[in-house]
């Protein structure tokens, strides 16, 4: 029976919380620098399910295991769902740099609904599942909290009233567009016996 599976992503913040919910699970969880990949998949596709699909094939060239590939991306209604699949790509700078930026745009903003959206693939030999999973909240005025990665720091969860970046990984597991896909995924591992 299999037991290694390949993170194939280059953002820590994911892998961690990648390697959080699905170590408990048994697997043998290798990331690209295990792997030896230094090539970095182009996001290639005008949906997250096209772009991860894309970014699966591309690192399967590289190895042999089960891999998981992952993509995700903040949208806001009111600047008709920008970023959308430009979430990573519409501003070169620091993560902080990038949130102010957006906040900028919302200064005049009331409509602050913003949802998260995440595409996990899972390929193995022929196999190409994939799970999917939506978190909804609201860009805060000002960045909050120190933990998590990306937009977390402005991603605010309205019935709590906190940011995502106030969360333990392991809380932001438990809610989380990624969490709710890892949660289908790992349905899907066990009822095929994988793990
Ligand atoms: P890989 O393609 O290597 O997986 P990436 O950082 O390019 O890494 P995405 O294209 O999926 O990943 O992410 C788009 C942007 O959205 C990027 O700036 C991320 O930091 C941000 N992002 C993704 N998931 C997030 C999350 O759970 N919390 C906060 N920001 C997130």
């Amino acid at each position: 029976m299999f037991k290694k599976i390949l993170i194939a992503t280059r953002n820590r913040g994911k892998l961690e919380e990648y390697r959080n919910y699905l170590n408990p699970l048994g697997y043998d969880l290798l990331d690209l620098d295990d792997e030896g990949i230094s090539e970095d998949a182009p996001e290639e596709g005008r949906s997250f399910t096209e772009i991860a699909e894309s970014k699966a094939h591309f690192y399967s060239q590289f190895t042999s295991h089960a891999l998981i590939t992952d993509d995700s991306g903040l949208e806001i209604p009111a600047l008709d769902n920008f970023p959308g699949v430009k979430s990573n790509r519409w501003f070169k700078g620091s993560n902080q740099d990038k949130n102010n930026a957006l906040l900028h745009r919302m200064r005049n903003i009331s409509d602050r609904r913003a949802v998260f959206k995440t595409v996990i693939v899972y390929r193995h030999k022929k196999t190409l599942v994939r799970f999917e999973g939506q978190l909804y909240g609201t860009i805060s005025f000002k960045p909050k909290g120190n933990m998590g990665f990306g937009y977390d720091p402005i991603f605010n969860i309205p019935s709590e009233n906190r940011t995502l970046a106030e969360f333990l990984l392991i809380e932001k597991n438990k809610i989380s567009h990624r969490g709710i896909a890892m949660n289908k995924l790992e349905s899907y591992l066990r009822k095929y016996k994988q793990t």
